[in-house]
């Protein structure tokens, strides 16, 4: 990219090392107290942690700054080529911390702290999390930002500034309730508004047909409303690098703060409720982990935070003297699931009515940037709109559309002449019913690469919701298994583990992570044994200490700790584990001399807000643990807890803690999951099925050091075809079927028969996810790891084999393949 000359580049204004960019201690220090008097107005005397909090983060955001500026003004230099990350979700987690990992500053911010009679750890848990996701997708995205600063890739992450992220969960008489997350009303000192940078967006309205300067015919759009996207940019800094890429988040503003028209007529409060209006458009994340279906303000976030997205793009091009025609050439944009695929439409819309190109090169430019990405096989989670609502948002958008099908649908006819049934499946418009717009059909013909997140994934997608698209284009489909960062979910999240590897593998592990391999060396030295078993004894403590905290149940550190943290739905099977623990309960109390090894049962994980079915799992998931917890006859050998409100900030503290993680999808649901891997990562021992990543998992670990158990995704699709019966399990296991008439009988409920008829009816009489019929292997299977828990110098082999093995499930893997098979992206050293 060619680029304009600039009068002052960052490295004649900084020089160095100040109060804002010294790295040691004692000016850490003094950047905390001058924050604390000029940003804060605060004397250390009446300052509280939170202001502490807040006057550490603004020292470290200094730090950021030279590094940050630095980046942008070097990609801007260098002309390469950008990717960015389009997400409606970033479930980013605390920055601080994470900061101070990156930039090394941890122990002088510990020293600067102590100094001033202040505890890091106390001001770190200070900072509210910016929630803005939902779950593995949006934690996805952040870990992925993470790897593209680490990997000095230039790289922007594009999404949208909730202001209210998801909400937080509360636990009252063992339901969950919804409380909003207010994660901005201390102010947030991580971001910049950047209110220079700011897009017009078009909603509703009209299409005409008008003669250009040219006398050639064309379209535009008469909007009936305009509303402004605002930036708001947070650094992303990478690890032990000085590439600190760009969060850019849209915020929506009433393009003019008043109607003046009706402000003129007297009509103050109309004038006033237009304003309102925009600024909902960003008001809050959708809480549900599948699409919201049919719902405008919905629609109205993707195009707005695409098209805002998108304008940057344009902008940054014009501003670098690059011609539209390169557009591709200068940007990758991946579409993080279909929430964004409204992109295709919108990119073609700029390029043809705004920009003057013609169809077949705006065309060609748009399928070459788009990649897209699949995260979910379900058929419910296949977004669609209903067509009269796309119509009334985005009309050109659907002008647009029906050119894109009518072009594509003739490429089909062509590959498949006389084959109309293929052509309607594969339509943009869906007819059966209401006509709906196919959002991954879109996103589908308007990439150049689709890709899905595990291997097993990849390959369903191809033979199942994408068939057709794969028998068309089969080179564009390509497999991308997820990865999490390392750096946050075990040099982070684990200190004493990290330790143990620095020592033992030198400083490069958390950027290297193939190098865990190293620790299979250690693996028959008892001493070594011990201390990673003590690095694990003193996670498990730390959490049980934050368990008894939040829920008042006491757990002990030397029991197993065997834990399910992910959100709640039937095909993860929470019900499942559940079983399992009403099972333990029952032998218990009818053989009171029956012998396992103690058992700590953790849950955690938010329902969506509709979800009737999965809030009845928390409540039945609370009714056993308080059940279980108070019964005398079983106390000392199993104890059940439900974590309130699951997040990325107690993740941190539970990952590191488990002996053992329940990945226990039925097979073909779970497109990867990304937990699994944390807790891998963690050295827990999986218990899972043959879905999503575990099957690679399994795979690096070997079967002897994963507890597998379970139906696979084809002995599922042929069970359900055959035409599946849950009563026939019942009838043939007298365990199962007494386990199931305890939870009706109100044993766990007070004597209530009533609160969970609906999901023993729902596992006896329909059992959609296959419970039952995994139900005897999933005991059989749990009795394997109760005798392997047994031998504990074994388990630990085991449980050091785990995080040995997880080098593959980095997300610097991951981005690296993106980088290389998909974005065609290379990496630039940044110099501050
Ligand atoms: C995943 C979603 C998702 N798949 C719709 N799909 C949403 C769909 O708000 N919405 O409309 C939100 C989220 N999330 C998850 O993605 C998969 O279930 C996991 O298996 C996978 O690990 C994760 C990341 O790829």
């Amino acid at each position: 990219m060619p680029h304009a000359k600039r009068a002052t580049s960052s490295a004649t204004i900084l020089s160095g090392a100040d109060v804002r960019t010294g790295l040691d201690s004692a000016v850490l220090q003094q950047a905390v107290l001058d924050h604390l008097y000029y940003s804060l107005g605060r004397l250390p005397a009446v300052a509280t942690p939170a202001n502490y909090y807040r006057a550490l983060a603004l020292a470290i955001r200094d730090r950021l700054q030279q590094r940050w500026i630095r980046t942008s003004e070097t990609y801007f230099e260098r002309g390469r080529k950008l990717a960015c990350y389009l997400s409606a979700e970033f479930l980013l987690g605390p920055h601080l911390g994470n900061n101070l990992l990156n930039l090394g500053l941890e122990q002088a911010a510990r020293e600067a702290l102590t100094a001033l009679g202040q505890d890091l750890d106390a001001i770190l848990d200070c900072e509210p999390e910016p929630g803005l996701g939902n779950g593995g997708l949006g934690r996805l995205a952040a870990c992925y930002l993470d790897s593209l600063a680490t990997l000095q890739y230039p790289a922007i992450g594009y999404g949208i500034r909730y202001e209210f992220g998801i909400f937080a969960q509360e636990i009252r008489d063992g339901w969950q309730t919804e409380r909003t997350d207010k994660w901005l009303s201390g102010g947030n000192p991580w971001e910049i508004a950047k209110p220079d940078i700011a897009y017009e967006v078009k909603w509703g309205g009209h299409t005409e047909r008008y003669i250009d300067d040219d006398g050639a015919e064309r379209r535009r759009w008469v909007p009936y409303r305009v509303v402004r996207g605002i930036a708001y940019d947070t650094p992303i800094q990478g690890y032990g690098v000085d590439t600190c890429n760009t969060l850019r988040l849209w915020s929506a503003e009433a393009a003019e703060s008043f109607d003046f028209q009706a402000f003129n007529t007297g009509d103050y409060f109309q004038a006033v409720d237009a304003k309102l209006r925009s600024e909902t458009i960003t008001k809050v994340l959708y809480p549900n982990d599948e699409p919201a279906i049919g719902k405008r303000l919905r629609l109205a976030q993707q195009y707005f935070f695409v098209t805002c997205s998108l304008q940057d793009m344009l902008r940054i091009l014009d501003l670098a003297g690059g011609a539209i025609e390169q557009f591709a050439e200068h940007f990758a944009v991946q579409l993080n699931d279909t929430h964004p695929s409204i992109g295709v439409a919108e990119l073609m819309r700029l390029l043809i009515d705004e920009r003057g190109l013609d169809w077949d090169a705006a065309w060609t430019i748009t399928v070459a940037t788009f990649g897209y990405t699949n995260h979910t096989l379900l058929p419910e989670a296949l977004e669609t709109w209903p067509l009269p609502l796309f119509r009334e948002v985005l009309p050109r958008h659907l002008e647009i559309i029906y050119e894109i099908n009518r072009r594509f649908l003739d490429e089909v006819r062509a590959c498949f002449p006389d084959d109309s049934a293929r052509v309607a499946r594969m339509s943009l418009i869906g007819e059966a019913g209401e006509k709906q717009v196919r959002m991954a059909h879109l996103a589908c013909v308007g990439s150049h690469a689709i890709n899905g997140v595990a291997a097993l994934h990849s390959e369903l997608l191809k033979a199942s919701v994408l068939s057709d698209f794969h028998a068309l284009w089969p080179e564009r489909f390509s497999n991308k298994t997820n990865g999490v960062t390392p750096r946050r979910f075990l040099a982070l999240a684990n200190p004493g583990l990290r330790a143990l590897l620095d020592e033992t593998l030198g400083a490069s592990w958390p950027v290297d992570l193939g190098r865990l391999r190293e620790l299979e060396s250690h693996i028959d030295d008892p001493a070594f044994r011990e201390r990673w078993r003590a690095v694990k004894h003193a996670n498990k403590q730390r959490l049980a200490d934050y368990v008894q905290a939040h829920t008042g149940i006491v757990l002990d550190p030397d029991w197993l700790f065997d834990i399910q943290v992910k959100r709640i739905h039937e095909y993860k099977r929470q019900h499942l584990n559940l079983l399992h623990i009403v099972t333990l309960y029952q032998r218990l109390k009818t053989y009171p001399a029956f012998s396992f090894p103690p058992r700590a049962f953790l849950f955690g994980g938010k329902a969506a807000p509709g979800y009737f079915t999965a809030k009845r799992i928390i409540k039945l998931i609370n009714a056993v643990a308080e059940t279980i917890n108070a019964d005398p006859e079983v106390n000392g050998r199993l104890k059940v807890a439900f974590v309130p409100n699951f997040s990325v900030k107690n993740a941190q503290l539970i990952y590191p803690a488990a002996d053992l993680s329940e990945q226990i999808s039925t097979a073909g649901k779970e497109a990867s999951g990304t937990g699994n891997m944390k807790f891998m990562l963690n050295g827990a021992l999986t218990i899972g099925t043959l879905d999503g990543a575990n099957v690679e998992m399994r795979d690096e670990v070997g079967a002897e050091n994963f507890f597998l158990f379970g139906r696979t995704a084809d002995e599922v699709a042929r069970l359900q075809g055959e035409g599946y019966r849950p009563a026939d399990y019942l009838a043939g296991d007298d365990e199962l079927k007494a386990v199931m008439e305890l939870i009706g009988s109100g044993h766990f409920s007070g004597g209530d028969s009533e609160v969970f008829r609906p999901l023993v009816e729902n596992l006896t009489q329909s059992d959609p996810f296959l419970v039952l019929a995994d139900y005897a292997a999933y005991v059989a299977c749990q009795e394997g790891v109760s005798a392997a828990w047994a031998d504990q110098e074994q388990w630990t082999r085991m449980s050091i084999i785990n995080c040995a093995r997880g080098g593959k499930f980095s997300s610097d893997r991951a981005i690296a393949e993106y980088a290389r098979e998909i974005w065609g992206l290379q990496s630039v050293p940044i110099q501050v």
